[in-house]
């Protein structure tokens, strides 16, 4: 059994099913978390979602966590100033997988699925959550906003806090040099961001799907096929 984070899919559905059926080649026994933003963006979001409640129905462990951009898209659903942000955000595009003209037409099941996500998790000694933590007020895990939202946030770390836990996050692209980097320096700094910037296809040393095992402490790396 493997424990396997990913985040930041952004709509990528080719590069995601290629990064887990060929390089981390998931089998039933492990268990896979996803830090949020599966949607926006790339051309394929509803194949993501399709793809992740398929795995969950044929009886895979999959522990899925919020990100912004499905907090915009649940927003967008209520209120007209979060729904043009969203659709500036990508959310045009994942219009456009579910050959939809707005909103309403996405299927209530989809929402049942966003509606059902979580903040944050905690699982053995890592805390896994789609931005970061802010540690600037109180108790960092009472701070739902920025665990979506938050950037820049490592001078803040309370190592105290932390104890002997390590925080995988996601939601701002890094190159994937950087990532080795953070994880070859977990000891020093217990922080490891896993967002390669897969939608990013036009960055140096980005537009790469990134998943962590966290049981062998081993990364694994696609490229972005889906544009
Ligand atoms: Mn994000």
């Amino acid at each position: 059994m493997r424990r396997i984070a990913i985040s930041d899919i952004h709509g990528c559905f080719k590069t995601f099913k290629r990064l887990l059926e060929k390089r981390v080649v998931l089998t039933p026994s492990d268990e896979l978390y996803l830090l949020g933003d599966y949607i926006d963006r790339g051309p394929d979001s509803k194949g993501v979602l399709d793809y992740i409640l398929n795995l969950k129905k044929k009886g895979y462990f999959v522990k899925c966590l919020l990100g912004n951009h499905e907090e915009m898209l649940l927003k967008g659903v209520e209120l007209r100033n979060w729904r043009s942000t969203w659709l500036v955000n990508g959310g045009e595009e994942t219009l456009e997988s579910f050959k939809a003209k707005n909103i309403d037409e996405i299927p209530a099941p989809y929402f049942d699925f966003l509606e059902s996500l979580s903040h944050y998790h905690l699982v053995d000694k890592y805390i896994l959550v789609h931005a970061g933590l802010n540690f600037k007020k109180g108790d960092p895990l009472k701070d739902k906003d920025s665990m979506l939202w938050i950037r820049r946030w490592y001078h803040t770390l309370d190592t105290n806090w932390l104890a002997n836990r390590v925080v995988i996050h996601g939601h701002t692209t890094t190159e994937t040099a950087a990532i080795k980097k953070m994880h070859q320096n977990l000891k020093q700094l217990p922080i490891l961001n896993i967002d390669a910037g897969c939608y990013k296809v036009l960055s140096i040393d980005k537009g790469q799907l990134c998943a962590y095992d966290m049981t062998n402490d081993e990364l694994y790396f696609q490229k972005n096929i889906d544009f």
